[in-house]
Formats: structure tokens, C-alpha cells, sequence
């Protein structure tokens, strides 16, 4: 006898099934169905518009007979769901976006008709793409790696795109050289590992050989390129561009995005615990701050000179591995950007949304840096072939906000058509726009002359003067840490020449970290220093506006602290301490024992966010342990709890704990360690003392002795 397979011979009891606030009922034959006959929910229909009877049961020939080809709903279904993927972006394929609005301080007229910076007070919608560069889309957060911070502002005049990163100077010199980069720095094509990580030979060869990376090497080894969260770094347009005002009159600007809450990263061994506990962590930090109505916020700074300024600058304006330097050039605010919706739907807004360094409105125009002018050639390319279509900016994420018209037409998806008879101009008919000479984009009317050829100006030629800048402006332990990650990175390279190239580029930047580095290499001898075209100038002042310590909070506020609580914890001391983070304008999550969470003195129930497995403090600015004499003893046998402590104590976090607590000191390892970062509660300060200690996120002082990032 024939099996019954069937829906119906497998689903046996009740008539009415509630799932997901839908309906199932039984059809005629007596099949189970999702249906909308008796409720508010919408009918289920094909792309085409009909009403679906079943979509739960394909149409065959008998119980176990084969499917049949009219069974178009089922086609159509399949169709479109194995067209559901497009090519994932070449460079930056993993991002997360949000919306906002750009907010202009003061009118900017006198150097730019940009209409956005003419009015105070104006507001611009803007879109805003985080990403990582070298990572596939699935590639997790905290990846070491340079952030894309792409910005979209719907100006009036049009879409201007600030397509830039978290970074101010970049690995080449020229737009030609960005394949070779590119292919460097992913996975190695033979084996296609490894994902997400430049610590492997073909990206070490590819900067070895390439001596202006130099001064990136310092930025990307440092802890710039492990954010704590997209709200807590610097943008950067890194090129110069120029503003040009309504006299057609040119100044050079940079532009830089300048946190609210400061700066913050991550130290690497936390990173790769992150990785592993949370790959989103980036994805949920924004979308929870967002959500909770926490906007973040960059003041949009820039840094305007002229000619004679660039003239007299000891580096070319137009290299983009350079820096004008903060405290020689002061950036001046000029408006703000807050992020405050995340989009509707990922694939359509953030996937979707096309960045093109091409897309600027009057009044912004390029500079005659190489890299940005091959960049302006590229954009246009990939949208065409990531978007398919021409017709790209037919996408709601894509198109401009203001009025437009032009007679561009057809093409795959066309979904805003021309209507009228003419679509040329001139035409007799007075149909369609006419261009504007008035309010048009005029590039700034710059007289050039040159052979034409393939060169490199020697005014490009200084790789390492500013690499050593960089490294000098850092404070100890963020010395380390660049110290650190060059050998972690190259101690993943196999090939020993590769290496040692490195060490001697390092020698041109700073002797005491080439020797760092070779001596946890394993060198038994030193290279000689790489040639150099031009020597490395010992007098650069430092810029403490480098250091991300120095640009770190003043406070907690937009931070996340985790209490780690037990049955029988202390409700007076746990509630004070919530109360204390709200009002410093930070968020916290309890992590329990056990899923669901604990029962506190006064007998209340207390919700926790994570068990103990699920919240480690590797997602926590700074962690608190308030604990019961009965429930210590059960917790100090629980190895994730000692990790807990023993991570937020090597990452130098600020540690707070009651004294039934003490215990678990001890077990983790570092009773005999304490030091003012880790402090018994209420503390002498109280606990509006205790939470701002914790605006200095770090005991760095600490670090030397549990060895973190010590190279
Ligand atoms: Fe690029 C994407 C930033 C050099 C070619 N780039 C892309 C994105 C950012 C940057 C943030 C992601 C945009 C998004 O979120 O959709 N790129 C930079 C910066 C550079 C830079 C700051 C140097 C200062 N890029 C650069 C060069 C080229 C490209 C020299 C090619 C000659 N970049 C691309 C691209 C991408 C891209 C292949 C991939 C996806 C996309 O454009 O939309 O065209």
C-alpha cells in the first residue's frame, strides 16, 4: 500500500492552527493552508497580482507522483528566489547603513555655492555606509581592516557623494595601482583563504614592494582599524577637493567626520573574541543605538587653504598618502550629521545604494589627485554591473530628492519614463529641460599644461616622513599595539624575504619598533634599511590629534556596561548602578547563570539579556560583578564566568564588584593583580564615582603587566 505523504495525512489534530499571527485551515480536499478568508492579514498572491490558493504543497500527479510544469506559482516562486543574490561589491561587500540628515552651522558662501552650506540651520537627508574593505559579505565585524564611511547627502543640486574612510591617507599613490592592491589584500585566489585578514604573504609582498603604503601601514597597524563601534571613529574625505564660490573662486578643502561621543577602539585580542561572540557586533551596535533613539553624531570639520598654503606645504596636497597635519592646519566645524533610522529593508537601501566620488553638486569640484580622479573613472562602472542596469538611480535609495529631468531614457527596468514628443534638446516644441549656465556644475577653470606620459612627481617621493609622524604621536600603548600587530601580521607571512623587506622599511620610520618587531620575528640579524628616494625628516613635530587615546570620551555616555549577576544580588546596589548608567546617556545588559535570569535579595525577579556563554565581556565597555554569598561558590566553578573576569581584566577594563565577588577575583586569576580600575562597590565615590571612572574605558597602566598586545 501506497505511503500517505501528504500535508494532510501528516497534520492530524485541530481544524485551526495559529502561526505567526496567520491563520492554517484545512482546504477542501482537506489540505492545511495559511489563509487571510477570516482575518486582516493580505492576501498571498503572485508577483503577477493572482490570489494563491496553496503555498504550502507544490501540484503533482498523485501523493507521490512527479510535479507538474503548470504548476506556475511554484515556478515563478523558485524562479525568483535563484535570482535573489546580486555580485556582492568588488572592494567594501560587507556594510551597514543608516539615514540621517546633514545640519549646516553657518553659511559657507564666501568659498562655496554649494547650496547645502549656504543656509545655518538647513538640513540635507543624508545615507550613510559603514563597511570593511577586504572581506567578503559575510565576513565578520572586527576584522582588522581600514572602514569604509560613505556619505550620501541629497542636497538640493543634486546627490553628493562622500565616498571616504575611516582613515585620511591611503595605501597608493595612483588609481591604476588599486587592482593590484585589491587582489593583494583578499583571499589568495589559488587557495581563497585567507577571509578578511591582510596577515598573509600576497598583501605583505604587494606593501613590501610599495613604498608609499608606508605612512598607511603606520594608520591600518594601529588600532584604527578595530573600532569599537562605527560611532566611535573618524571619517574622511582623504583627497583634496576644492570648494568653488559663485565668483567661480577656488579654495582647497579636506573634509573630516569627527565623532561626538570620541574616539574608541578595541584592543586585537578582544577583537578576535568579538569575532567569534558576536560577528554583527558592529551591525547591532548601530542598529541598537539607532533604535533606542541614541542618534550618533559627527560634526563635519573642514580644512580650507589656497594655493600659496599648498605651495609652501612640505608635502603635495594632491598625494593622498598625506596628511595636512591638524595642528598646522586647524579643521573648522562647519555642520553636523546624525544618523537617526535605520533603513526599511537591508538588499534595497543599504545593499543597493550606489556611492560614486563623481557625484558632486555645484560648488564642490575635484583636485588633480591622481587617485581621486581614477576613482571618479571607476564608480560608474561597478553600479552598472553590481545594479545591472543603467537605470540604477531609478532606485528610491539612489535617486536624488530634489527635481530633476533629462531626457536619459530605456534601458533594463526602466521605471520613470519620458512622456511627451520630444526627448532631445534643442527641440521646437518647447518640451523638456534646457540646460542652466547659471546654476550648472563649472569645474573651476584651472589652465593645464604637461607632456603627456606615465609619471610620478618627485614632490610624491617622501614614503616615510609621515609614516614616522604617525608613529611618534601615539602614546605607549598604542606604540605597542602597532608594534604588536606587525608582528602578529607578519608572523603569518611564510616567506622570509617578505618580511625582512618590511623590517627595513621600518627602519626609515622608527628604529626602536623595527627592532621590536625583528627581535619577536626571530631575526638573527638585521636587514639594512630600504632605499630610500628620499630621507626621512627627523623634525616633524608630532600631531597628538593622531592618537585615538587622546581623542577618547570624556565619559561613559554611549557606552555599554555588563553586570554580571547571580541569584540573591544585591537589588539596592544593582538598581543604583542602573540608574547611574541612564543618566549618563549609556546603555548596560545583565548576564546571568542561567537563560532567563535571577531572583535578587528583595525577592524581585531580574531579567537578564544573555546568559553567561552568550555575554562574554568582550561586548562590554567595562563590566560590573555583583554576586551572593550563596550563588558565588556555584559561580566560580563556571569557567565562562572566570573568562569573564579574567578578559575584562587583560583588556584593561574597569572592573566593579561587591564583595561577595572577591572570590571570583580570585579564581580568574587576579586578585593579586588589582589596581584602580578594578574597585569594590559602592566605591568611596559612590556609584556616580564609579561611573565616571569609567569615562577613561581603559586602565592602559595596566597593560605592560598582562602582557596585551606587547610586542
Ligand atoms: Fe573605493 C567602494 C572608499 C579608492 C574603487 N570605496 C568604496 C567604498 C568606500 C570606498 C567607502 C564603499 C562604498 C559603499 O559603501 O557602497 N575607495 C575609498 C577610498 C579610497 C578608495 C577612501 C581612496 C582614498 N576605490 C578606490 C580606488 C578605486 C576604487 C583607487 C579604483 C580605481 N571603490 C571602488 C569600487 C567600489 C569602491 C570598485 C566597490 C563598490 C563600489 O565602488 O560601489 O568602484
Amino acid at each position: 500500500m501506497a505511503k500517505k505523504t501528504t500535508a494532510t495525512a501528516q497534520r492530524t489534530t485541530t481544524d485551526t492552527v495559529t502561526i505567526h499571527d496567520a491563520k492554517l485551515q484545512r482546504g477542501q480536499g482537506g489540505e492545511l493552508h495559511q489563509t487571510a478568508d477570516d482575518g486582516d492579514a493580505a492576501v498571498l498572491t503572485t508577483a503577477q497580482g493572482g490570489p494563491v490558493a496553496d503555498d504550502q504543497n507544490s501540484m503533482r500527479v498523485g501523493p507521490r507522483g512527479p510535479l507538474v510544469v503548470d504548476d506556475f506559482h511554484f515556478r515563478e516562486k523558485i524562479f525568483h528566489f535563484d535570482h535573489e543574490r546580486i555580485p556582492e561589491r568588488v572592494v567594501h561587500a560587507r556594510g551597514y547603513g543608516a539615514h540621517g540628515f546633514f545640519e549646516t552651522y553657518a553659511s559657507l558662501a564666501a568659498y562655496t555655492k554649494a547650496d547645502l552650506f549656504q543656509r545655518p540651520g538647513e538640513r540635507t537627508p543624508a545615507f550613510v555606509r559603514f563597511s570593511t574593505v577586504a572581506g567578503n559579505k559575510g565576513s565578520a565585524d572586527l576584522a582588522r581592516d581600514v572602514r569604509g564611511f560613505a556619505v550620501k547627502l541629497y542636497t538640493q543640486e543634486g546627490n553628493w557623494d562622500l565616498v571616504g574612510n575611516n582613515i585620511p591617507v591611503f595605501f597608493i599613490q595612483d588609481a591604476i595601482k588599486f587592482p593590484d592592491l585589491i587582489h593583494a589584500a583578499k583571499q589568495e585566489p589559488d587557495r581563497a583563504f585567507p577571509q578578511a585578514q591582510t596577515a598573509h604573504d600576497t598583501f605583505w609582498d604587494f606593501i613590501s614592494l610599495t613604498p608609499e603604503s608606508m605612512n598607511m601601514v603606520m594608520w591600518i597597524m594601529s588600532d584604527r582599524t578595530i573600532p569599537r563601534s562605527f560611532r566611535f571613529m573618524e571619517g574622511f574625505g582623504v583627497h583634496t577637493f576644492r570648494f568653488v564660490n559663485a565668483k567661480d573662486e577656488s579654495t582647497f578643502v579636506k573634509f573630516h567626520w569627527k565623532p561626538k561621543l570620541g574616539l574608541q577602539s578595541v584592543a586585537w585580542n578582544e577583537a578576535v573574541k568579538i569575532n567569534g561572540a558576536d560577528p554583527d557586533f558592529h551591525r547591532r551596535d548601530l542598529w541598537q543605538a539607532i533604535q533606542s533613539g541614541n542618534y550618533p553624531e559627527w560634526e563635519l570639520q573642514v580644512q580650507l587653504f589656497d594655493q600659496d598654503f599648498a605651495d609652501g606645504f612640505d608635502f603635495d596636497v594632491l598625494d593622498p598618502t598625506k596628511i595636512i597635519p591638524e595642528e598646522i592646519l586647524k579643521p573648522q566645524p562647519v555642520g553636523r550629521l546624525v544618523l537617526d533610522r535605520m533603513p526599511d529593508n537591508f538588499f534595497a537601501e543599504t545593499e543597493q545604494v550606489a556611492f560614486m566620488t563623481q557625484n558632486v553638486p555645484p560648488g564642490i569640484d575635484f583636485s588633480n589627485d591622481p587617485l581621486l580622479q581614477g576613482r571618479n573613472f571607476s564608480y560608474l562602472d561597478t553600479q552598472l554591473k553590481r545594479l545591472g542596469s543603467p537605470n540604477f538611480t531609478h532606485l528610491p535609495i539612489n535617486a536624488p530628492k530634489c527635481p530633476f529631468a533629462h531626457f536619459q531614457q530605456d534601458g533594463h527596468m526602466a521605471m520613470r519614463n519620458p512622456v511627451g514628443r520630444a526627448n532631445y534638446q534643442p527641440n521646437s516644441f518647447n518640451e523638456g529641460p534646457r540646460e542652466s549656465p547659471m546654476r550648472g556644475h563649472r569645474s573651476y577653470a584651472v589652465e593645464e599644461q604637461g607632456t603627456k606620459a606615465r609619471l610620478r612627481p618627485e614632490s610624491f617621493a617622501d614614503h616615510y616622513s609621515q609614516a614616522r609622524q604617525f608613529y611618534i604621536s601615539q602614546t605607549p600603548p598604542e606604540q605597542r599595539h602597532i608594534a604588536a600587530a606587525l608582528t602578529f601580521e607578519l608572523s603569518k607571512v611564510e616567506t622570509p624575504v617578505i618580511r625582512e623587506r618590511m623590517v627595513s622599511h621600518l627602519l626609515n620610520i622608527d628604529e626602536t619598533l623595527a627592532a621590536t618587531v625583528a627581535q619577536k620575528l626571530g631575526f638573527q640579524s638585521m636587514p639594512k634599511p630600504a632605499d630610500a628616494a628620499v630621507p626621512t625628516r627627523q623634525d616633524l613635530e608630532p600631531s597628538p590629534a593622531l592618537s585615538i587615546v587622546v581623542k577618547g570620551p570624556k565619559r561613559f555616555e554611549g557606552r555599554k556596561l555588563g553586570i554580571l549577576v547571580t541569584d540573591g544580588v544585591d537589588a539596592k546596589l544593582l538598581k543604583g548602578i542602573m540608574a547611574a548608567i541612564e543618566t549618563e546617556s549609556a546603555v548596560y545588559e545583565l548576564i546571568a547563570p542561567k537563560v532567563g535570569g535571577v531572583t535578587a535579595s528583595d525577592g524581585s525577579w531580574v531579567e537578564a539579556h544573555h546568559m553567561i556563554d552568550g555575554g562574554p565581556s568582550v561586548l562590554f565597555d567595562a563590566v560590573v560583578l555583583l554576586t551572593s554569598t550563596e550563588a558565588i561558590d556555584d559561580l566560580v566553578m563556571e569557567a565562562t564566568a572566570r573568562d569573564f573576569v579574567a578578559d575584562a581584566f587583560q583588556h584593561c577594563k574597569f572592573i566593579g564588584y561587591d564583595s561577595s565577588a572577591v572570590k571570583l577575583l580570585e579564581k580568574a586569576g587576579i586578585a593579586d593583580a588589582l589596581d584602580e580600575g578594578v574597585i569594590m562597590l559602592p566605591g568611596e565615590d559612590g556609584i556616580a564615582g564609579f561611573v565616571s571612572e569609567l569615562g577613561k574605558l581603559r586602565v592602559w597602566g595596566r597593560e605592560p603587566s598582562v602582557k596585551l598586545g606587547k610586542a
